[in-house]
């Protein structure tokens, strides 16, 4: 059994479209818990979506778990995703709890931030997790070189980062939400990302079910059950896709499940995608199929998410 303890934390760097489903803030959750234990290093937190409340959601979160830290980064481009409907929980949690930017302020751009703590980082060392459209890290990989560092996007990027985690599509084949938003980002990064993709499907996270013990371990007041009491208006769970995408990153496959490596993935103008078998040179793919009970995957996660250290 593998020994976390003499482990060294993964730098991880999370990008979370947090606001239209309640599972990037359990999601944020694990993180921050994992990073607790030690098997996690947040370089920060980046923000995928237009909306106003984003930036500050997350970073009230993190100053719940004493992290008020972690650098956050949020997207530069109007009117992706800021619709009302995707702001249940982000928009109050950010006008009701305190964090960076109550006061004014805003986070910065997030190739900005990305740029800054790629060119800081160890030569393939970072960790990337992906739980929202990929729109930030599509404008990442178009980033020419700067002051903060000589190479452009997909250079850096091929120096930098071990492996990009993501939670998008369906496998073996199908059309999911991630992709589906923003499919120009999501086609250009899977074609073009220079290192390693590991894909979480929506098949993976749909049937784990996670969220009830939040009403049951912890505090009213806590920031994430109350994303999951306002996004789940009565119900008590949800599934996990994000979760897992962010377990996977820090702990690797970890018994819960096994990759499928023998192909790669295409995905197409309107973000269908589809797993096409057999390796192609320069294209290291691989998605995951969970291969534990469904209650002893809910159970850990359950545990990560309520467990504040
Ligand atoms: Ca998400």
């Amino acid at each position: 059994m593998e020994n976390r303890e003499v482990m060294a934390a993964v730098p991880v760097i999370l990008d979370t479209d947090i606001g239209p489903d309640c599972d990037d803030a359990g999601a944020l959750a694990v993180l921050l818990t994992l990073a607790g234990k030690g098997e996690a290093d947040i370089l920060g937190v980046m923000h995928c979506t237009s909306s106003p409340w984003g930036s500050g959601c997350i970073s009230a979160i993190h100053t719940y778990y004493g992290r008020p830290d972690i650098p956050i980064g949020t997207l530069q481009e109007e009117h992706f995703l800021d619709e009302e409907m995707y702001q249940r929980y982000n928009r109050p949690i950010a006008e009701n709890y305190p964090h960076a930017y109550r006061q004014g302020g805003a986070a910065e751009d997030a190739i900005v931030l990305y740029r800054k703590l790629l060119a800081a980082s160890d030569d393939e060392s970072v960790v990337i997790i992906g739980i929202g459209p990929l729109v930030n890290l599509y404008r990442l990989l178009s980033s020419a070189p700067d002051e903060l560092h000589p190479l452009d996007g997909i250079a850096l990027v091929r120096q930098k980062v071990k492996t990009l985690v993501v939670m998008g599509g369906a496998y073996p084949s199908g059309k999911e939400w991630n992709f589906e938003m923003h499919p120009a980002a999501a086609k250009y990064v899977v074609e073009q990302w220079p290192s390693p993709i590991i894909f979480s499907g929506y098949e993976a996270g749909v049937d784990i079910q996670t969220g009830s013990r939040l009403f049951r371990d912890t505090a009213a007041d806590h920031p994430v059950r109350k994303a999951y009491e306002l996004f789940l208006d009565g119900r008590q769970t949800r599934s996990s896709w994000d979760l897992i995408t962010v377990l996977i990153g820090v702990r690797g496959l970890c018994g819960l499940c096994e990759a499928e490596q023998n192909g790669w993935v295409e995905v197409s103008a309107t973000g269908e995608n589809r797993w096409i078998e057999g390796r192609v040179p320069g294209k290291t793919h691989s998605y995951i199929k969970m291969k534990a009970a469904k209650a002893e995957i809910e159970a850990i996660l359950d545990e990560l998410i309520c467990t504040k250290n």
